[in-house]
């Protein structure tokens, strides 16, 4: 019997070769979150995947039905359900003998507020599941409102005036579980995303993933600039590489330089922030505090 017909595609699980983001997409020009597909994508390449997505820019990427930009089975979830989804998915696989690996794709709305529940629920019983998070630091998909992923300082639809509050520590949480793995990668550092990403797919338990994804439309920034924003972004030590053992062992993978230009560059290259809220001594010394407590967890124990 042949396969199903899954997104317009036959396509069993257990026989991909396609890219997992094809090209024609209508995700826009720059997109982070796109190049952070590229990126699973070479670090899948052959292995059979199930992609649950919930409401997100990331959804509306597969395109209208019976088509798909994914070339790669994909369940639609609501926002609050994508890990209970993925969990049940990774049972069915493995009572059906199966290697299938179920990757989570979801913004910081999904992740950081509206999925917490469930996310939480799936990381405490160590589900065998990956879940990453691409963040853009807003609601991108239903026209720029804050996250609790927003940034201090950062003008949405709903802080018109900035947010005055800064971003949760996602990372921080989600390795509190004592969950195998939790690890952030960038778009600007591809063998060590390349490498973890990898290391993520092929290991078993919950796995947790965080991406800096910039998104134009909603930060004003240049398309051509998203992986350079990053790359800035790491250089001065606003978001730390770095990768979680079993909620304790702690791995810095990329050391930055904590240059002022670097901060220069990725506060410059983006139209959303109001530096009235955002004073540049209270980023410096958040920055700081982070890092002296980083320093201290992947210290010797
Ligand atoms: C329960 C619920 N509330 C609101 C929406 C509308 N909605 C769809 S996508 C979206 C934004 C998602 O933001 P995020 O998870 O950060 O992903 P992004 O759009 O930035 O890619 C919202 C609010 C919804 N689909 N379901
Ligand atoms: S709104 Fe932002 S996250 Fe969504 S597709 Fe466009 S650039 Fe990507």
């Amino acid at each position: 019997m042949s396969e199903p017909l899954l997104n317009g595609m036959a396509m069993g699980p257990e026989d991909r070769s396609d890219p997992i983001l094809r090209s024609g997409n209508t995700n826009c020009g720059g997109c982070g979150m796109s190049v952070g597909l590229q990126m699973l994508s070479r670090a899948v390449s052959e292995r059979p995947v199930q992609m649950v997505i919930p409401a997100c820019c990331g959804i509306v990427t597969a395109g209208p039905y019976p088509y798909s930009a994914y070339g790669a089975p994909v369940v639609a979830s609501t926002f609050a359900s994508a890990a209970a989804v993925a969990s049940g998915l990774s049972h069915v696989a493995r009572l059906n003998g199966k290697n299938t690996r179920v990757i989570c794709w979801a913004g910081d709305g999904g992740t950081y507020d509206i999925g917490m529940a469930t996310l939480s629920a799936a990381a405490e019983r160590n589900e065998d599941i990956l879940y990453i998070c691409y963040d853009n630091e807003i609601y991108g998909n239903t026209g720029g409102q804050r996250s609790s992923a927003t940034p201090l300082g950062a003008v949405t639809t709903t802080t018109p005036a900035g947010k005055t509050v800064g971003k949760k520590d996602i990372l921080a949480i989600m390795a509190a579980h004592g969950i195998p793995y939790a690890a952030s990668i960038s778009l600007a550092h591809i063998d060590d995303a390349f490498h973890k990403l990898r290391f993520a797919i092929d290991c078993h338990g919950f796995r947790f993933v965080h991406m800096l994804a910039p998104c134009p439309t909603g930060w004003k920034s240049e398309p051509g600039d998203t992986v350079a924003l990053v790359r800035d972004a790491v250089s001065a030590g606003l978001f730390p590489v770095i990768e979680i053992f079993d909620g304790t062992r702690t791995v810095i993978n990329v050391e930055p330089d904590f240059s002022d230009a670097a901060l220069d560059r990725y506060f410059g290259g983006q139209g959303r922030f109001n530096s009235d809220v955002m004073n540049r001594d209270d980023v410096d010394a958040a920055i700081q505090k982070n890092w002296k407590r980083l320093r201290l967890l992947s210290g010797p124990f």
